[in-house]
């Protein structure tokens, strides 16, 4: 109490002085606060109260449950994601803590963000294995919470589907960072592992062909469209995904898909900053429809790289081959 210095430091000398005391008296420097992840993982012991035990907390040991230690590594890459490349401190950029769940409900077929935390079941083991499995799906989360207090994007109608997007479209990049995989290496999937061997499917979705993720006799078939003529007007309820957020994402994912092929290095290094930026500062209402989206991100483009800079015209092509009309 009454310590009103840096953090770290001794409290007698303002942060700068007692940097310039170290190097001329070759003292050890103190210890400085390196933003980290303030991940603890809660195991809901297959009930529905959360979070749950506290079974691993920042900066321990991996523990025996594997789930566990999938979420924890995965929120990892997420947040590393979001700082090492885009500069972010969490999902507010002022070092919010992470937090999830593992073991939600029994046989539960599906991992969400609730607002506050993550969320991951085990599957029911018979199409489904545990949603901590697939890195993407982590980062898949993790990012609505990014939207949640950046753009807002109201999750239905086509907003919907753009919040869905961008969920997608981060989750890729830290699967894709965490494999080292360039955009013409990356498979594009989300969800890849999720499925049991039983199911006809290889992922959840298919950014670089949606619409041919899965197809099977008990599941059905990916119903995503790749572009606006396979546009899906549905009832704005649960009986409708909600306008259809997870079936016209698959338009915005392509266009992402489009442009960072086009471009062929990481796509964290070359479209992921431009849809960075027009998530979080391009100005979007929350209600904003894919072609204010499209919109943003050729402008995004033309501000981090140029006008007619090579990426400004993969944004805008891409955007063309989707046919979403900017
Ligand atoms: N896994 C789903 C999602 O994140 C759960 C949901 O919120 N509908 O989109
Ligand atoms: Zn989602």
């Amino acid at each position: 109490p009454g310590d009103r210095s840096a953090p770290g430091g001794s409290g007698f000398l303002p942060r700068d002085l007692q940097a310039r005391a170290e190097r001329t008296l070759d003292l050890p420097p103190t210890a400085t606060t390196t933003p980290n992840p303030q991940r603890s993982i809660h195991d809901a012991q297959q009930g529905t109260k959360l979070p749950g035990v506290l079974e691993r907390s920042e900066g321990e040991p991996a523990v025996a449950d594997e789930s566990v230690n999938e979420a924890y590594d995965g929120l990892g890459a997420t947040w590393s994601l979001y700082y090492d490349v885009f500069g972010r401190n969490s999902l507010d950029d002022n070092g919010l803590p992470l937090v999830a769940s593992v073991h939600y409900d029994k046989k539960f077929d599906n991992a969400y963000w609730d607002g506050e935390q993550m969320v991951f079941g085990d599957g029911d083991g018979v199409y489904f294995s545990s949603f901590t499995d697939s890195i993407d799906v982590i980062g898949h989360e993790l990012t609505h919470g990014l939207t949640q207090y950046t753009a807002g994007f109201v999750y239905v109608g086509q907003s919907g589907a753009l919040n869905e997007s961008m969920s997608d479209v981060f989750g890729s990049m830290v699967k894709q960072r965490s494999l080292g995989q360039s955009a013409a290496q990356a498979d594009w999937l989300i969800g890849q592992g999720l499925f049991t061997a039983r199911v006809h499917g290889e992922a959840l979705r298919s950014m670089k062909a949606p619409g041919t993720a899965y197809d099977d006799p008990n599941i059905g078939k990916d119903p995503q469209p790749a572009t606006m003529d396979g546009y899906q007007q549905l009832p704005h309820d649960d009986s409708g995904d909600n306008g259809g957020v997870h079936i016209n994402s698959g338009i915005p994912n392509h266009a992402f898909y489009l442009a960072a092929a086009a471009l062929g290095a990481n796509s964290w290094e070359t479209v992921g900053p431009v849809w960075y930026d027009t998530l979080t500062r391009g100005g979007l209402p929350k209600d904003a429809d894919f072609a204010g989206f499209a919109a943003a991100t050729i402008k995004a483009a033309e501000t981090r790289y140029g006008a007619d800079s090579e990426q400004e015209r993969a944004v805008r092509t891409a955007w063309e081959q989707v046919k979403v009309v900017v």
